[in-house]
Protein backbone atom coordinates (compact mmCIF):
# COMPACT_ATOMS: atom_id res chain seq x y z
CA UNK A 1 0.00 0.00 0.00
CA UNK A 2 0.46 3.87 -0.18
CA UNK A 3 0.07 5.80 2.82
CA UNK A 4 -1.43 9.09 1.27
CA UNK A 5 -2.88 11.27 4.02
CA UNK A 6 -3.16 10.81 8.21
CA UNK A 7 -5.33 12.87 9.77
CA UNK A 8 -4.28 13.49 13.81
CA UNK A 9 -7.35 13.68 16.15
CA UNK A 10 -7.12 15.42 19.48
CA UNK A 11 -10.05 15.06 22.06
CA UNK A 12 -10.53 15.25 25.73
CA UNK A 13 -12.39 12.43 27.04
CA UNK A 14 -13.04 12.96 30.96
CA UNK A 15 -12.49 10.23 33.43
CA UNK A 16 -15.31 8.93 35.70
CA UNK A 17 -13.07 9.18 38.58
CA UNK A 18 -9.95 10.80 38.97
CA UNK A 19 -6.80 8.39 38.45
CA UNK A 20 -4.22 8.86 40.98
CA UNK A 21 -0.80 7.61 40.91
CA UNK A 22 2.85 8.53 42.43
CA UNK A 23 3.32 10.84 39.59
CA UNK A 24 -0.14 12.62 39.98
CA UNK A 25 -3.55 12.83 39.54
CA UNK A 26 -5.16 12.29 35.98
CA UNK A 27 -8.91 13.97 35.75
CA UNK A 28 -9.36 13.41 31.56
CA UNK A 29 -7.93 11.37 28.98
CA UNK A 30 -6.30 13.55 26.04
CA UNK A 31 -6.81 11.42 23.29
CA UNK A 32 -4.93 11.11 20.23
CA UNK A 33 -6.33 9.38 17.24
CA UNK A 34 -4.19 8.62 14.01
CA UNK A 35 -6.68 7.90 10.99
CA UNK A 36 -4.58 6.66 8.83
CA UNK A 37 -5.55 6.67 4.72
CA UNK A 38 -3.54 4.84 2.07
CA UNK A 39 -4.18 3.48 -1.92
CA UNK A 40 -5.90 0.62 -0.08
CA UNK A 41 -7.88 1.62 2.93
CA UNK A 42 -8.10 3.59 6.13
CA UNK A 43 -6.95 2.66 9.47
CA UNK A 44 -7.44 3.47 13.39
CA UNK A 45 -4.17 3.91 16.03
CA UNK A 46 -4.38 5.81 19.34
CA UNK A 47 -1.14 7.24 20.91
CA UNK A 48 -0.87 5.72 24.73
CA UNK A 49 1.71 8.98 25.88
CA UNK A 50 0.04 11.01 28.94
CA UNK A 51 -0.01 14.80 29.34
CA UNK A 52 2.54 14.90 31.40
CA UNK A 53 5.95 13.22 30.89
CA UNK A 54 5.45 11.98 34.66
CA UNK A 55 5.09 8.61 33.39
CA UNK A 56 8.15 8.38 30.39
CA UNK A 57 9.27 11.07 29.13
CA UNK A 58 7.03 10.90 26.64
CA UNK A 59 4.00 13.41 26.29
CA UNK A 60 0.67 13.77 24.18
CA UNK A 61 1.94 17.07 22.40
CA UNK A 62 4.93 16.06 21.81
CA UNK A 63 3.96 12.60 20.66
CA UNK A 64 1.73 14.65 18.20
CA UNK A 65 5.04 17.03 17.30
CA UNK A 66 6.68 13.49 16.48
CA UNK A 67 3.85 12.09 14.11
CA UNK A 68 3.51 15.07 11.87
CA UNK A 69 6.94 16.35 11.38
CA UNK A 70 9.22 13.12 11.41
CA UNK A 71 7.45 9.58 11.58
CA UNK A 72 4.25 10.10 9.05
CA UNK A 73 6.31 12.32 6.66
CA UNK A 74 8.65 9.19 6.23
CA UNK A 75 5.94 6.73 5.94
CA UNK A 76 4.40 9.05 3.27
CA UNK A 77 7.73 8.45 1.36
CA UNK A 78 7.05 4.46 1.25
CA UNK A 79 6.14 3.58 -2.36
CA UNK A 80 5.64 0.44 -0.85
CA UNK A 81 4.36 0.30 2.70
CA UNK A 82 4.65 -3.31 4.26
CA UNK A 83 3.55 -3.37 8.02
CA UNK A 84 5.84 -5.74 9.01
CA UNK A 85 8.31 -3.22 7.84
CA UNK A 86 7.50 -0.01 9.87
CA UNK A 87 9.81 -0.70 13.01
CA UNK A 88 12.99 -0.78 10.75
CA UNK A 89 11.73 2.23 8.85
CA UNK A 90 10.80 4.23 12.17
CA UNK A 91 13.96 2.91 13.62
CA UNK A 92 16.29 6.06 12.05
CA UNK A 93 14.18 8.02 14.94
CA UNK A 94 15.50 7.89 18.18
CA UNK A 95 12.82 7.12 21.56
CA UNK A 96 9.18 8.48 21.07
CA UNK A 97 7.86 4.92 20.66
CA UNK A 98 4.09 5.53 22.09
CA UNK A 99 4.02 7.54 18.89
CA UNK A 100 5.40 5.31 16.51
CA UNK A 101 3.04 2.60 18.21
CA UNK A 102 0.11 4.60 17.23
CA UNK A 103 0.97 5.44 13.54
CA UNK A 104 2.08 1.37 13.43
CA UNK A 105 -1.23 0.59 14.79
CA UNK A 106 -3.57 2.54 11.84
CA UNK A 107 -1.06 0.84 9.39
CA UNK A 108 -1.69 -2.51 10.93
CA UNK A 109 -5.62 -2.06 11.25
CA UNK A 110 -5.63 -0.77 7.83
CA UNK A 111 -4.06 -3.67 6.40
CA UNK A 112 -5.88 -6.09 8.46
CA UNK A 113 -9.14 -4.64 6.77
CA UNK A 114 -8.49 -5.48 3.29
CA UNK A 115 -7.14 -8.72 4.11
CA UNK A 116 -10.27 -9.01 6.13
CA UNK A 117 -8.48 -10.63 9.83
CA UNK A 118 -8.81 -9.56 12.70
CA UNK A 119 -6.24 -8.53 14.75
CA UNK A 120 -6.16 -11.04 17.54
CA UNK A 121 -5.99 -13.52 14.25
CA UNK A 122 -3.01 -12.49 12.89
CA UNK A 123 -1.51 -12.41 16.18
CA UNK A 124 -2.17 -15.80 16.43
CA UNK A 125 -4.87 -14.79 19.66
CA UNK A 126 -5.68 -18.22 20.88
CA UNK A 127 -8.49 -16.97 23.22
CA UNK A 128 -12.04 -15.27 22.43
CA UNK A 129 -12.66 -13.42 25.62
CA UNK A 130 -9.56 -12.34 27.70
CA UNK A 131 -9.35 -11.97 31.48
CA UNK A 132 -9.18 -8.88 33.00
CA UNK A 133 -8.54 -6.59 36.00
CA UNK A 134 -8.74 -3.05 37.15
CA UNK A 135 -6.68 -0.45 38.49
CA UNK A 136 -7.34 1.33 41.55
CA UNK A 137 -5.67 4.92 42.08
CA UNK A 138 -4.39 5.67 45.30
CA UNK A 139 -7.13 7.34 47.54
CA UNK A 140 -7.76 10.05 50.05
CA UNK A 141 -8.31 7.55 52.90
CA UNK A 142 -8.45 3.66 53.24
CA UNK A 143 -12.30 3.57 54.05
CA UNK A 144 -12.54 5.86 50.26
CA UNK A 145 -10.66 3.17 48.97
CA UNK A 146 -12.25 0.29 50.26
CA UNK A 147 -15.35 1.70 49.06
CA UNK A 148 -14.10 2.11 45.40
CA UNK A 149 -13.06 -1.24 45.58
CA UNK A 150 -16.54 -2.59 46.36
CA UNK A 151 -17.59 -1.02 43.95
CA UNK A 152 -15.33 -2.89 41.52
CA UNK A 153 -15.90 -6.31 43.03
CA UNK A 154 -19.87 -5.06 42.13
CA UNK A 155 -19.32 -4.74 38.63
CA UNK A 156 -17.31 -8.62 38.40
CA UNK A 157 -13.99 -7.44 38.71
CA UNK A 158 -12.08 -10.25 40.46
CA UNK A 159 -8.63 -8.51 40.30
CA UNK A 160 -7.27 -5.33 41.58
CA UNK A 161 -4.11 -3.62 41.14
CA UNK A 162 -3.81 -0.79 44.03
CA UNK A 163 -1.73 1.88 42.59
CA UNK A 164 1.15 2.20 46.11
CA UNK A 165 3.30 5.17 47.14
CA UNK A 166 5.55 5.88 50.40
CA UNK A 167 2.97 6.38 52.79
CA UNK A 168 0.77 4.20 51.13
CA UNK A 169 1.14 0.75 50.75
CA UNK A 170 1.28 -1.44 53.80
CA UNK A 171 -1.58 -0.29 55.46
CA UNK A 172 -4.37 0.37 52.19
CA UNK A 173 -3.31 -3.20 51.18
CA UNK A 174 -4.15 -4.62 54.49
CA UNK A 175 -7.43 -3.32 54.77
CA UNK A 176 -8.76 -4.59 51.13
CA UNK A 177 -7.19 -7.95 51.81
CA UNK A 178 -9.06 -7.78 55.06
CA UNK A 179 -12.30 -6.79 53.55
CA UNK A 180 -12.31 -8.80 50.23
CA UNK A 181 -11.10 -12.79 50.65
CA UNK A 182 -11.12 -14.08 47.52
CA UNK A 183 -9.92 -11.29 45.72
CA UNK A 184 -7.11 -11.68 43.47
CA UNK A 185 -4.78 -8.43 44.24
CA UNK A 186 -1.20 -7.10 42.63
CA UNK A 187 0.30 -3.48 43.52
CA UNK A 188 2.37 -1.11 41.46
CA UNK A 189 4.39 1.73 42.97
CA UNK A 190 5.54 3.36 39.38
CA UNK A 191 9.09 3.83 40.27
CA UNK A 192 8.56 5.88 43.69
CA UNK A 193 10.68 3.73 45.71
CA UNK A 194 14.84 3.42 46.68
CA UNK A 195 16.87 0.52 46.99
CA UNK A 196 16.43 1.59 51.09
CA UNK A 197 13.56 0.85 51.05
CA UNK A 198 13.49 -3.24 50.34
CA UNK A 199 13.13 -3.71 53.80
CA UNK A 200 9.86 -1.92 53.91
CA UNK A 201 8.35 -3.54 50.91
CA UNK A 202 8.98 -7.12 52.38
CA UNK A 203 6.08 -6.33 54.60
CA UNK A 204 4.17 -6.69 51.54
CA UNK A 205 4.81 -10.66 51.25
CA UNK A 206 2.26 -11.30 54.08
CA UNK A 207 -0.67 -10.70 51.40
CA UNK A 208 -0.33 -13.07 48.58
CA UNK A 209 -0.11 -10.31 46.54
CA UNK A 210 -0.13 -11.37 42.22
CA UNK A 211 2.85 -8.92 41.99
CA UNK A 212 4.53 -5.86 42.87
CA UNK A 213 4.83 -4.34 39.95
CA UNK A 214 7.83 -1.77 39.03
CA UNK A 215 9.03 -0.81 42.55
CA UNK A 216 12.54 1.31 41.47
CA UNK A 217 13.48 3.68 38.84
CA UNK A 218 12.88 2.44 35.21
CA UNK A 219 16.44 2.16 34.83
CA UNK A 220 17.56 0.59 37.78
CA UNK A 221 17.58 -3.40 37.36
CA UNK A 222 19.59 -3.81 40.08
CA UNK A 223 18.10 -2.69 42.46
CA UNK A 224 14.96 -4.66 40.74
CA UNK A 225 17.20 -8.05 40.75
CA UNK A 226 18.29 -7.38 44.82
CA UNK A 227 14.91 -6.79 45.52
CA UNK A 228 13.59 -10.12 43.46
CA UNK A 229 16.19 -12.25 45.56
CA UNK A 230 14.82 -11.35 48.79
CA UNK A 231 11.10 -10.76 48.67
CA UNK A 232 8.81 -13.76 47.72
CA UNK A 233 6.33 -11.63 45.64
CA UNK A 234 6.45 -12.04 41.99
CA UNK A 235 8.38 -8.72 40.58
CA UNK A 236 6.60 -7.08 37.95
CA UNK A 237 8.29 -4.29 35.23
CA UNK A 238 6.63 -2.23 33.60
CA UNK A 239 8.76 1.07 32.70
CA UNK A 240 11.93 -0.46 32.53
CA UNK A 241 10.51 -2.73 29.32
CA UNK A 242 10.81 -0.68 26.16
CA UNK A 243 11.59 -3.39 23.98
CA UNK A 244 12.13 -6.92 23.10
CA UNK A 245 15.81 -6.46 23.99
CA UNK A 246 15.58 -4.63 27.42
CA UNK A 247 12.98 -7.48 28.21
CA UNK A 248 16.03 -10.20 27.89
CA UNK A 249 18.19 -8.02 29.42
CA UNK A 250 15.58 -7.82 32.62
CA UNK A 251 15.07 -11.48 32.70
CA UNK A 252 18.87 -12.65 32.51
CA UNK A 253 19.65 -9.76 35.15
CA UNK A 254 17.04 -11.59 37.70
CA UNK A 255 15.05 -8.52 37.49
CA UNK A 256 11.90 -9.66 37.41
CA UNK A 257 9.68 -12.81 36.36
CA UNK A 258 6.73 -11.18 35.08
CA UNK A 259 6.54 -8.40 32.28
CA UNK A 260 3.94 -5.86 31.88
CA UNK A 261 3.57 -5.67 28.02
CA UNK A 262 1.69 -1.86 26.87
CA UNK A 263 1.90 -1.37 23.06
CA UNK A 264 2.94 2.37 23.31
CA UNK A 265 6.04 1.81 25.79
CA UNK A 266 7.42 -0.95 23.49
CA UNK A 267 6.77 1.05 20.27
CA UNK A 268 3.79 -1.26 19.16
CA UNK A 269 2.35 -4.06 18.25
CA UNK A 270 4.79 -5.86 16.85
CA UNK A 271 7.42 -5.37 19.22
CA UNK A 272 4.49 -6.31 21.95
CA UNK A 273 4.74 -9.85 19.70
CA UNK A 274 7.90 -10.26 19.97
CA UNK A 275 8.39 -9.49 23.87
CA UNK A 276 5.21 -11.85 24.33
CA UNK A 277 7.40 -14.41 22.32
CA UNK A 278 10.65 -14.15 24.48
CA UNK A 279 9.22 -14.52 27.32
CA UNK A 280 7.13 -17.37 26.68
CA UNK A 281 10.68 -18.97 25.32
CA UNK A 282 11.93 -18.04 29.06
CA UNK A 283 8.68 -19.12 30.79
CA UNK A 284 8.50 -15.62 32.39
CA UNK A 285 4.21 -14.81 32.43
CA UNK A 286 3.03 -11.65 30.27
CA UNK A 287 -0.24 -9.60 30.73
CA UNK A 288 -1.13 -6.40 28.71
CA UNK A 289 -0.84 -3.51 30.60
CA UNK A 290 -3.17 -0.70 29.67
CA UNK A 291 -2.71 3.69 29.53
CA UNK A 292 -6.31 4.64 29.91
CA UNK A 293 -7.30 4.19 26.61
CA UNK A 294 -10.31 4.87 24.45
CA UNK A 295 -11.88 2.15 22.52
CA UNK A 296 -9.46 2.51 19.58
CA UNK A 297 -6.31 1.34 22.14
CA UNK A 298 -8.18 -0.84 23.95
CA UNK A 299 -9.52 -2.95 20.99
CA UNK A 300 -5.65 -3.17 19.87
CA UNK A 301 -5.05 -4.07 23.89
CA UNK A 302 -7.87 -6.83 24.32
CA UNK A 303 -7.06 -8.13 20.73
CA UNK A 304 -2.92 -8.41 21.63
CA UNK A 305 -4.12 -10.30 25.01
CA UNK A 306 -5.77 -13.06 23.42
CA UNK A 307 -2.13 -14.67 22.31
CA UNK A 308 -1.20 -17.64 24.48
CA UNK A 309 1.52 -15.96 26.73
CA UNK A 310 -1.21 -13.25 28.42
CA UNK A 311 -1.51 -15.82 31.51
CA UNK A 312 -2.42 -13.11 33.92
CA UNK A 313 -5.35 -10.67 33.94
CA UNK A 314 -4.67 -7.68 32.03
CA UNK A 315 -5.18 -4.02 33.17
CA UNK A 316 -8.44 -3.52 30.32
CA UNK A 317 -11.20 -2.59 32.36
CA UNK A 318 -14.33 -1.93 30.35
CA UNK A 319 -15.20 1.31 28.53
CA UNK A 320 -17.32 2.43 31.49
CA UNK A 321 -14.76 2.00 34.01
CA UNK A 322 -13.00 5.14 32.35
CA UNK A 323 -15.79 6.94 30.18
CA UNK A 324 -19.63 7.95 30.61
CA UNK A 325 -19.30 7.28 26.86
CA UNK A 326 -16.51 5.82 24.70
CA UNK A 327 -15.77 6.88 21.50
CA UNK A 328 -16.36 3.34 19.95
CA UNK A 329 -19.00 0.81 20.85
CA UNK A 330 -18.16 0.56 24.65
CA UNK A 331 -16.65 -2.99 25.88
CA UNK A 332 -18.40 -4.31 28.43
CA UNK A 333 -17.25 -7.14 31.26
CA UNK A 334 -18.57 -10.34 30.65
CA UNK A 335 -18.06 -11.76 33.93
CA UNK A 336 -14.51 -10.87 34.63
CA UNK A 337 -13.93 -10.74 30.90
CA UNK A 338 -13.80 -8.58 27.85
CA UNK A 339 -14.53 -10.11 24.31
CA UNK A 340 -12.10 -10.08 22.30
CA UNK A 341 -13.13 -8.30 18.23
CA UNK A 342 -13.84 -10.47 15.87
CA UNK A 343 -14.13 -8.20 13.30
CA UNK A 344 -11.40 -6.86 10.69
CA UNK A 345 -8.19 -5.20 11.88
CA UNK A 346 -9.03 -3.47 14.94
CA UNK A 347 -12.64 -4.67 14.85
CA UNK A 348 -14.20 -1.35 15.69
CA UNK A 349 -15.73 1.89 14.68
CA UNK A 350 -14.96 5.02 15.54
CA UNK A 351 -18.04 7.52 16.09
CA UNK A 352 -16.81 10.49 13.83
CA UNK A 353 -20.28 12.52 15.12
CA UNK A 354 -19.39 12.11 18.62
CA UNK A 355 -15.66 13.46 18.14
CA UNK A 356 -17.27 16.50 16.27
CA UNK A 357 -19.70 16.96 18.89
CA UNK A 358 -16.81 16.31 21.84
CA UNK A 359 -14.75 19.34 19.77
CA UNK A 360 -12.27 16.94 18.78
CA UNK A 361 -9.15 19.16 16.99
CA UNK A 362 -7.75 17.51 13.51
CA UNK A 363 -4.93 18.48 11.66
CA UNK A 364 -3.87 17.02 8.65
CA UNK A 365 -0.47 15.08 7.43
CA UNK A 366 0.24 14.34 3.72
CA UNK A 367 2.87 14.78 0.97
CA UNK A 368 1.42 18.12 -0.56
O1 LIG B 1 1.62 2.24 35.45
O2 LIG B 1 0.20 0.94 34.59
C1 LIG B 1 0.58 2.09 34.83
C2 LIG B 1 -2.04 4.58 33.56
C3 LIG B 1 -1.24 5.60 33.10
C4 LIG B 1 0.12 5.49 33.23
C5 LIG B 1 0.68 4.35 33.84
C6 LIG B 1 -0.12 3.31 34.28
C7 LIG B 1 -1.51 3.45 34.16
C8 LIG B 1 -2.45 2.45 34.65
C9 LIG B 1 -3.81 2.44 34.01
O3 LIG B 1 -2.22 1.74 35.60
C10 LIG B 1 -4.38 1.11 33.79
C11 LIG B 1 -5.59 1.19 32.89
O4 LIG B 1 -5.49 1.69 31.75
O5 LIG B 1 -6.65 0.73 33.31
MG1 LIG C 1 2.50 0.29 35.82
Amino acid sequence: MKLERVEIIRVKLPLVRPFRTSFGEQTLRDVLLVNAYSTDGQGWGECAAQVDPYYSEEFIDGAQQMLERWLIPLLLEQRNLVPEEIPELLYRVKGHRSAKAAIEMALLDMHLRVKGQSLSRYLDGVRDTVEVGVAVGIADSISELVDVVADYVADGYTRVKLKIEPGWDVEPVRAVRDRFGGLQIQVDANAAYRAEDIGHLKKLDEFGLLMIEQPFEEDDLATHALFSQQVLTAVCLDESIVSARSAEAAIDAGACSIVNIKVGRVGGLLESRKIHDLCVLRGVDVWCGGMLESGVGRAANVSLASMSGFTLPGDISASNRYFVQDITEPFELVGSCLKVPTGAGLGIAVDQDLLTSLGAVRTHVSSH
